[in-house]
């Protein structure tokens, strides 16, 4: 048996987190259009027959990090380097930026293999300026390897896969068979009305926001659970809540729809919105939130 531990890193929005939903099979890292939608590291087990892997999802790197949870995430992102046997950086196609750039710059210092993963492929136009596309990014580091793919679509994740299995060490699993997420429903509830309001609101407002989990309750195939949604400021409470309270209704019912379609059973969701002034900058909000490294 075959077993590792390989962190999928990369600046924000390249598709860090599809990546990972694609390789274990399933939604267990919450995707957004926006950049800066995951702010954890997120694990996803592949199980197969000549073993496990062990992804570690990461928050995009990112440079203008003023905020403390921004740095919180960038730290949350370097400290996925460390105990690992291998790092996905992942990239689009197409598009090198200087963010690209400065991740790279991090993972030269990094002690474990590095490979290159050459997202999006799917969005180019023109196919055939991927093979000159991927010799030249190949000649910035010593990759372990190169795979252009496409986390949307699958073109090419297999390739990938057979690459991963012939690098990492043999060893025993580290998750039990069957385990797919690394984290608890408390989390899965929270980071699933997460992920609708960064969809459903605009510009600034999710950036602002953080959702805990406040109680689960399972009796047979139903589960109850409340959350609170927490914004810096009255008046994005009004925004999150909407007239007449239809933007939370929206918000609730896709999370609500997506929860039951997961645990395959009935959904009963409430959802609170209160304010916590400046949060976002608030070492002591932000522990009480969950964001705590170490
Ligand atoms: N066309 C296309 N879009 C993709 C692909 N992979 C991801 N996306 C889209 O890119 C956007 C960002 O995807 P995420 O998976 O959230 O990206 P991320 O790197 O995890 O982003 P952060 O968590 O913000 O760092 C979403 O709109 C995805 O649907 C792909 O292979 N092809
Ligand atoms: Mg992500």
């Amino acid at each position: 048996m075959r077993s590792g531990i390989v962190a999928i890193v990369g600046r924000p929005n390249v598709g860090k987190s599809s990546l990972l939903n694609a390789l274990v099979g399933r939604k267990v890292s919450i995707v957004a259009p926006k950049p800066q939608t995951t702010r954890h590291r997120i694990q996803g087990v592949l199980h197969r027959p000549q073993g496990q892997v062990v992804f570690v999802d990461t928050p995009g790197l990112h440079r203008k990090a003023a905020r403390a949870l921004n740095r919180y995430m960038n730290e949350a992102a370097a400290g996925a380097l460390q105990d690992i046997d291998l790092a996905l950086f992942v990239v689009e196609a197409g598009r090198w930026t200087d963010e690209d750039q400065a991740v790279l710059e991090r993972l030269k210092t990094a002690t474990c293999p590095v490979a290159l993963v050459v997202n999006k492929v799917d969005r180019l136009a023109d196919k055939a300026g991927l093979l000159p596309e991927i010799g030249k990014l190949a000649e910035m580091h010593p990759y372990a390897f190169v795979v252009p793919l496409s986390a949307k679509s699958g073109d090419n994740l297999e390739a990938l896969v057979k690459e991963l299995f012939a690098r990492v060490p043999e060893g025993p699993p580290l998750y039990p068979e069957g385990q797919v997420a690394g984290h608890d429903l408390s989390f899965t509830v929270a980071e699933m009305v997460r992920e609708k309001l960064m969809r459903a609101l605009a510009q600034e407002l999710p950036y602002a926001l953080t959702v805990q989990t406040d109680s689960l309750e399972r009796s047979g195939t139903l589960l109850r659970a409340s959350a609170t949604i927490w914004v810096e400021r009255e008046n994005q409470k009004k925004i999150v809540i909407g007239e007449d309270g239809v933007m939370l209704k929206r918000v609730g019912g896709a999370a609500r729809r997506e929860l039951e379609y997961l645990i395959g059973g009935r959904v009963f969701l409430q959802l609170w919105v209160k304010v916590k002034e400046n949060w976002t900058d608030d070492p002591q909000a932000l522990k009480r939130f969950g964001y705590r490294n170490s």
